[in-house]
């Protein structure tokens, strides 16, 4: 059994080639080019598949991606048939969404761009401030990710709820289950956070339509991906005042180009795709124990299923 790493990124050889090689270190591991004979090849890890990849190893069982979020694997031309796929699940990309979470819901929460706009422009009112318990912040997509997010807002008194294709018992937090609840779960959501995996059903789910059932002055964080979003829907609501104010950590193409309407609009703050990356040291000791349980013949956690889509 061998495992080969294909870098991508511009960091993998210097960042990620140590990791996995002290990770894995008594297994065969290999990295791309140096493959060796392609009929030792069990497995794969990376970012995604490339056109060989669909021919070359005979004996290719499982693919380990790198990513939490495997729609780039699934909708490939180039996915070998009849081989298993494992999402990333990694501690240290968690942490990353929790902050990213945390660090936007309390930003909307305090209205912190309009008061700094103010304060600047020499406004100085007192209002009386909106508590956490009158705010519900809704996840859209209430798994791995909007739940571990739980933790860190619970404590400061806000309302959640979680809508997913199963039901959810999650102390403290309302479970909205399926697309006949859907409207209900927005209609009640003041901070929507999408979390949710791209797929044929998740596609354009936040559009003029179901963003107007928000109630007027919400607010968005999307940290899943930008397909999620008609983006030409959004601008119209947040200049109506429908919507408060966007955080936008992904886009239709990125880099978001230079010029897109985003990155000047005063009510959309733009990030790089940055809210939560798979981080070397923790991501490369999640690869060794899904090999493990893999070998162990056991399905690892973040095991794809393919007719779900994520
Ligand atoms: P999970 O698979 O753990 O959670 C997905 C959630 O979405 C589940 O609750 C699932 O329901 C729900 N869901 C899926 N399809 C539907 C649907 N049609 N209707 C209702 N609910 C649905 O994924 P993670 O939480 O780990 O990650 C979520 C996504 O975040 C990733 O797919 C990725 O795209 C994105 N991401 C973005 C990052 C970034 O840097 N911006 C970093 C990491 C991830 P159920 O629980 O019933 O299965
Ligand atoms: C992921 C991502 O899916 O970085 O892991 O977006």
């Amino acid at each position: 059994m061998a495992v080969l790493f294909r870098p991508f990124f511009s960091i993998d050889d210097p960042v990620w080639v140590p990791a996995l090689r002290e990770a894995l270190g008594d297994l065969d591991f290999r990295v791309w080019p140096d493959c060796g004979d392609p009929a030792d090849i069990t497995a794969i890890v990376g970012w995604e598949v490339f056109p060989e990849d669909r021919n070359s190893w005979p004996n290719l069982k499982v693919i380990l991606s790198l990513r939490a979020g495997v729609e780039r694997f699934l909708s490939s031309p180039h996915y070998p048939p009849g081989v298993k796929l494992v999402r990333m699940i990694d501690p240290g990309l968690t942490e990353g969404m929790r902050e990213y979470v945390a660090a936007f819901v309390l930003r909307f929460h305090r209205d912190i761009d309009r008061v700094e706009t103010d304060a600047a422009a020499g406004e100085w009112p007192s209002s009386i401030p909106v508590g956490a318990a009158q705010r519900t912040v809704g996840f859209l997509g209430f798994g791995h990710l909007g739940q571990a997010c739980v933790p860190v807002l619970q404590p400061f008194g806000f309302r959640l709820r979680g809508w997913s294709l199963s039901k959810k018992s999650v102390p403290g937090v309302e479970s909205f289950t399926g697309p006949e609840s859907f409207e209900s779960f927005l209609a009640g959501t003041d901070i929507l956070v999408c979390l949710l995996p791209l797929t044929p059903e998740t596609e354009n789910c936040l559009n003029a339509h179901t963003l107007g059932l928000l109630p007027r002055g919400a607010y968005l964080i999307n940290a899943a991906r930008g397909r999620h979003l008609v983006e030409g829907d959004l601008i119209p609501l947040l200049d109506s005042g429908h919507l408060g104010g966007a955080a936008l950590d992904v886009f239709r193409r990125e880099p978001l180009p230079a010029g897109h309407p985003f990155h000047a609009h005063p009510k959309i703050i733009v990030t790089p795709h940055i809210s939560a990356i798979t981080i070397p040291q923790t991501g490369a000791l999640i690869i060794r124990q899904s090999l493990e349980t893999i070998l162990g013949g056991e399905d690892p956690p973040g095991l794809v299923d393919f007719a779900k889509g994520y």
